[in-house]
């Protein structure tokens, strides 16, 4: 079977993982059922599975530990449409700290399967036990075995509600228990007994998951199995869209645009980096194009770098943030320093627009220098680049862009005005 969610060969867990065999058979589930990539939220919690989102092709959520419940629940309670599927990847060190989320998604049965990846103890930071460590079994951090036997959380989530709950042993070919969860509208749980082989085989040298599970007195059955109403968010609970009105911009001008445009701009904060990267996407919706723009910056959004990861496209764009971006336009010390991943690994393939004023760093990047800042000011002077890149490429129309300009606030400068027509615009 060739995967259609899973993008990758080589998981990224250790070998011999358990939490490789529910992301295996989470693939093969989704295929059983015919979904596809944009029908599925994948929200994940953090921990050894949870790293498995980047290898996902779908929607992904990666959220705090023990949230993972939480943050599904807004998330189906905010699509509000049972036909798409929320799924939960959650480990027994998260499900321990979000018991209560669990609870209330049950309870109020929100769209989602919720997978626990039960390996009994805390893998991703060295094998502290859980809640959910059963009696006697040993971790590094508690050699002499755990003295009470851990929550049933199936029971629990069952008694709180749940249309569906099951517990599963992670061995051989799940994918069919997994389907069955998946398949329910409203709340449902499996809880996958799995081992971790770097800790929990390690502290119980020649320990066989099905034996353990026997002589813990885990049972393996399904819990709940009943029709519950799914929860439907009413118009009276519905958050107004966050789509402002204002975001709709027709289109005006055309463009010989035929392919995606990705672009890197990298600046200081407070230098309208992110202004001009919205007048820029602006421009781009104005000639009809698809647009996306993803901004990075510091929690002190005062000081250092200021970035925006822009693209630009004919066909519809599925995600945000490009790796290897076609232009990267630094106009500031800061800005370089943190477009150095990118400029380094540039190819003769992309253009590098940079300010005169830093040093030129070794790059395979066609280059282009100019005295943006000194010119047009350093609070302008992204804009600039956004200008000298267009009369240069032509991918949009330079009205377009211009047209764009007059109607944001950056044009409220006289002087950044008469610039820009002077520079640009009287050719
Ligand atoms: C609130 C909080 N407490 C502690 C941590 C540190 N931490 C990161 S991963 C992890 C263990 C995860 O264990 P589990 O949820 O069982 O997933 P696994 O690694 O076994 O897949 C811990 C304790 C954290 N990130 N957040
Ligand atoms: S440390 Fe344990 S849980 Fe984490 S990837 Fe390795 S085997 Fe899996």
């Amino acid at each position: 079977m060739e995967n259609k969610f899973i993008n990758t060969d080589t998981l990224p867990f250790c070998s011999g993982c358990g939490h490789s065999t529910i992301s295996r058979n989470t693939e093969k589930a989704l295929q059983k059922l015919g979904l596809g990539l944009l029908d599925v939220i994948l929200v994940t919690d953090i921990g050894c599975h949870g790293i498995i989102d980047k290898a996902f092709d779908s929607h992904t959520v990666h959220g705090l530990h023990g949230r993972s419940v939480a943050l599904a629940s807004g998330v189906s309670a905010g699509i509000n449409n049972p036909d798409k599927k929320v799924i939960v990847f959650i480990g027994d060190g998260g499900a321990t700290i979000g018991m209560q989320h669990l609870l209330d998604a049950a309870h109020n049965g929100y769209n989602m399967t919720v997978v626990i990846h039960n390996n009994m103890l805390y893998g991703m930071t060295g094998g502290q036990p859980s809640g959910f460590t059963p009696e006697g079994f040993k971790t590094p951090t508690l050699p002499d075995g755990a003295a009470h036997p851990g929550y049933d959380i199936c029971g629990i989530v069952a008694e709180a509600g749940a249309g569906y709950v099951s517990r599963i042993t992670g061995i051989g070919d799940i994918s069919g228990q997994l389907a069955e969860a998946f398949s329910r509208k409203g709340f449902s749980l499996v809880e996958v007994m799995e081992i971790c082989p770097s800790y929990g085989v390690k502290s119980n040298p020649g320990m066989k998951l099905k034996a353990l599970i026997e002589e813990a007195g885990i049972e393996i059955k399904v819990y709940a199995d009943k029709e519950v109403p799914a929860y439907r968010t009413t118009e009276h609970d519905a958050m107004p869209s966050l789509l402002s009105e204002g975001l709709v911009i027709e289109k005006e001008f055309e463009t010989k645009l035929d392919r995606p445009v990705r672009l890197f701009l990298s600046g200081s904060a407070g230098e309208g980096v992110q202004s001009a990267a919205s007048m820029f996407i602006k421009a781009g919706m104005r000639c009809g194009l698809h647009v996306t723009k993803k901004g990075s910056y510091p929690v002190t959004v005062g000081v250092g770098f200021s970035a925006s990861n822009l693209i630009l496209s004919p066909e519809p764009i599925l995600y945000t943030g490009a790796p290897h971006p076609d232009v990267i336009a630094v106009t500031s010390a800061d800005g370089l320093k943190f477009a150095k991943k990118f400029i380094d690994t540039a190819t003769e393939d992309t253009l590098l627009i940079i300010d005169s004023s830093l040093e030129l760093p070794e790059t395979r990047a066609k280059t282009i220098e100019h005295h943006f800042r000194e010119h047009f000011g350093a609070r302008n002077a992204m804009v600039a680049v956004l200008y000298e890149y267009i009369r240069q490429s032509g991918i949009l129309p330079m009205e377009g862009l211009h047209t764009q300009f007059l109607s944001g606030h950056l044009s409220k400068s006289d002087k950044l005005k008469q610039q820009i027509a002077e520079t640009f615009l009287s050719e």
